[in-house]
């Protein structure tokens, strides 16, 4: 019995005892440190002077200014050369001796400008458009014209992620075979695309222990193309760990979305339609990341109607180049954005009619008999109860209320949202031959105890204690294929791998000692232990004496599955917070908060419980402390620790985590994502709380109390 267990990541002793080896602890004999020069201009034609031992994107990608601009730069921060020497002080001295030249070009920072096409990012861009979609259901114009409207413009704003561990990456080509550690979301995607950018396939990759993504660490950075080309080239190891103020401008950024709108509601606060216009600012052209962030600006739209039932809708969606540094993945990927903005709108309409937070809801929200819904824009929500989780909130939600003092204020958002993504996973199962089972995956965690997960995964498949299963992962020579750790898929998809390993797995034990007990399969139980009895007769033999069986008689306990999925599958929950706020001293500080989540199954309410805690505290300082600012050039001039507004301990309220299991997923595991949720909703939570107090609406985060 081991799912739904609150144990403890098996991940940590090592851990704990700085046993941990990151990518910076990789050390070969030999190695040189890698550093980057960056661009100082936002848009500009460049020369850099090539002397000796100065790198440009000429040896990268000659004449193509991708990964490594040789012609044309696009942002501050950019790499456009890098320099090698024996040590990290050394390659940031030389850096300075190189000679740019700059021919200054126009450059925008503003989309909305840049959606004029008046000036080019890039001057081989035929648009900075990259691309213009439109979602439609119904007739919301008519609608509109016979409803209550409220409109305005919400900002989600421009967000850094800066894991506490930066990006990272050792390279080193032995005359024969390229290996890479790198700090990565997933080693098997990285290994695709150095193999397609080098034309080169005898490429290992290695993640070793990482300290956090965050979404941060899924595209192939241009750094991390570079290396891996002047590792071929130059055959010694190379070493790249970017300093922190370098990846908190280069690594990239997050969020960054705006949503024009109109909404029509009723007098009885049933929301009728809703109109509007969203903005996704990619930064720079960079393929990688335009890819990623692409998917997720549609994600924003096609989640934007939330778990309300809202039939006439139509949005404008474009996803738009500026010179400012790429977008990227970030916590929540697009969910956080859209469960912002009908958050926000459904609490200024409850506002506005005086109606509580939880009852506007229920009037609105997708009842459990429509389970499997497709919403307006044609994603599917698999399962849940949304009025259930409602109502059970509402205790809750009293309770905060009746522990609001003085200048506090209570607020509540829901979301729905989508995890699990495919197209599918590996997972490897084997004994060895001591007994030991491993277990390995395909995916990539970094942070989030899933080896925890998958070890308590095959032990109930198993039925064995759990300290005799080894998990592995993060290494393209272990496991011949994978995906990766994101879009809170990992436990879903590459745990349902497992299970389906594992118990093919027990069909190949149980087959063996059928042979041994000279019985039928159906004759046999297999029991707590790996003990399997032949009922008749009572005879049985050990796990341990089965393993020893089949290899002496070579039969294989070595299995490998691929567990597809075609669609997401869509966790929820209601999320409400107290928040003080101190007008005087423009400060607002969250003094609790309950979450209220649906995620299906639960396989561990430990590890699951601290994913909710991190992506709460995430969200909250996007609400009230982080925002990337930048100067007029594209500057990033809060990139340090001190600036920036990373919340710690001290800012983190009490959470409270309650959990229902009302709404499994379709997969064998019958769990749905947690990893992003906390960050997907809280935001709203805290924006609502503050509203509901000033009663003005709020438009602009992180919220200025001395501005509104
Ligand atoms: N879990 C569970 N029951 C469920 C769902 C999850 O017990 N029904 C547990 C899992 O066993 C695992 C954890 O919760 O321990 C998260 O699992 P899952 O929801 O599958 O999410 P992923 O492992 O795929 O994590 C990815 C997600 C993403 S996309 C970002 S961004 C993010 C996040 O995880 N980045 C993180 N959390 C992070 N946590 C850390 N420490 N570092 C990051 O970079
Ligand atoms: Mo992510």
């Amino acid at each position: 019995q081991y799912i739904g267990k609150p144990i403890k990541r098996i991940e940590d002793p090592r851990l704990i005892t700085d046993k941990g080896a990151y990518v910076d602890d990789i050390k070969l004999p030999g190695e040189m440190f890698v550093a980057f020069l960056r661009s100082t201009k936002p848009h500009a034609r460049i020369k850099v002077k090539k002397t000796d031992g100065v790198f440009t994107g000429e040896d990268i990608n000659p004449g193509k200014d991708f990964p490594i601009p040789t012609q044309e730069t696009t942002y501050i921060g950019q790499p456009i050369a890098c320099v090698i020497a024996k040590d990290r002080y050394e390659a940031y001295d030389l850096l300075e001796s190189i000679e740019v030249e700059y021919e200054d070009l126009p450059y925008i920072l503003d989309p909305y400008e840049a959606i004029k096409d008046e000036v080019k990012v890039y001057s081989k861009l035929s648009s900075n458009i990259y691309f213009k979609e439109v979602y439609s259901s119904g007739d919301p114009e008519k609608v509109l014209k016979d409803s209550e409207v409220i409109e305005g413009e919400l900002i989600n704003q421009r967000m850094i992620a800066s894991p506490l561990e930066t990006r990272g990456n050792v390279s080193f080509f032995d005359g024969q075979r390229l290996t890479v550690w790198s700090s990565t979301q997933s080693a098997h995607y990285l290994r695709r695309n150095l193999v397609n950018f080098l034309g080169f396939s005898d490429i290992r990759v290695i993640q070793p222990d990482v300290g956090g993504a965050f979404g941060s660490k899924i595209i192939t950075h241009p750094e991390e193309y570079a290396l891996a080309k002047l590792a071929m080239k130059l055959k010694v190891p190379l070493k790249w760990i970017p300093t922190r103020t370098e990846e908190m401008i280069s690594a990239g950024h997050g969020r960054d979305k705006k949503l024009k709108f109109k909404v029509g509601f009723t007098k009885d606060g049933i929301i009728t339609s809703l109109v509007g216009t969203i903005i996704g600012d990619l930064g720079a052209p960079y393929a990688d990341a335009n890819d990623d962030e692409g998917g997720n600006v549609k994600s924003t739209a096609r989640i934007l109607l939330g778990p309300y039932k809202i039939r006439d809708a139509l949005l404008s969606v474009y996803a738009v180049h500026t010179n400012k540094v790429p977008t990227t993945s970030y916590r929540g990927a697009g969910r956080p954005e859209a469960t912002y903005f009908i958050e926000r709108i459904i609490n200024m309409i409850g506002n506005e009619l005086g109606i509580d937070p939880i009852e506007i809801r229920l009037r609105n929200v997708i009842r459990p008999e429509e389970m499997p819904y497709k919403n307006a824009f044609g994603i599917t929500y698999d399962s849940g109860n949304y009025p259930a989780i409602l109502n059970l909130a509402k205790e809750y939600y009293r309770q905060l209320l009746s522990e609001a003092k003085e200048n506090d204020c209570v607020g509540l958002a829901m979301y729905v949202e989508i995890t699990g993504f495919g197209p599918w996973e590996v997972a490897r199962v084997f004994a060895k031959s001591d007994g030991k089972i491993i277990a390995i995956t395909g995916s990539g965690p970094h942070g989030q105890g899933d080896a925890t997960g998958f070890a308590q995964i095959v032990a109930e498949t198993l039925q064995i204690p759990i300290d005799s299963i080894e998990v592995r992962w993060g290494d393209t020579d272990i496991i011949e294929d994978g995906i990766g750790t994101w879009g809170s898929r990992t436990i879903t998809v590459g745990g349902s791998a497992i299970m389906k390993a594992s118990q093919e797995l027990k069909e190949r034990i149980m087959s063996v000692a059928s042979k041994m007990l000279n019985a039928d399969i159906e004759e046999l139980e297999y029991e707590e232990g790996g003990k399997i009895t032949h009922k008749k007769s009572g005879k049985s033999v050990n796990l341990n004496e089965v393993i020893s069986f089949a290899y002496k008689n070579g039969v294989s306990l070595d299995v490998t599955s691929v567990y597809p999925v075609s669609k997401p599958t869509s966790p929820y929950g209601v999320h409400m917070a107290v928040v003080n706020i101190d007008k005087e001293l423009d400060k607002i500080k969250v003094k609790k908060y309950i979450a209220l989540d649906d995620i299906g199954r639960v396989i561990n309410p430990l590890t699951a419980g601290g994913q909710i805690h991190g992506g709460v505290l995430q969200g909250i300082a996007q609400a009230i402390y982080e925002e990337a600012i930048l100067d007029n050039q594209g500057n990033v001039l809060n990139p340090n620790l001190n600036d920036y507004g990373f919340p710690t301990a001290v800012e983190s309220p009490e959470i409270l985590w309650y959990y229902k299991e009302m709404a499994l997923s379709s997969h064998p595991t019958g769990s749905k994502g947690v990893g992003e949720a906390g960050a997907v909703v809280s935001t709203p939570v805290i924006v609502n709380a503050v509203e509901n107090c000033i009663k003005k609406r709020i438009f602009k985060i992180p919220i200025k109390l001395s501005e509104l």
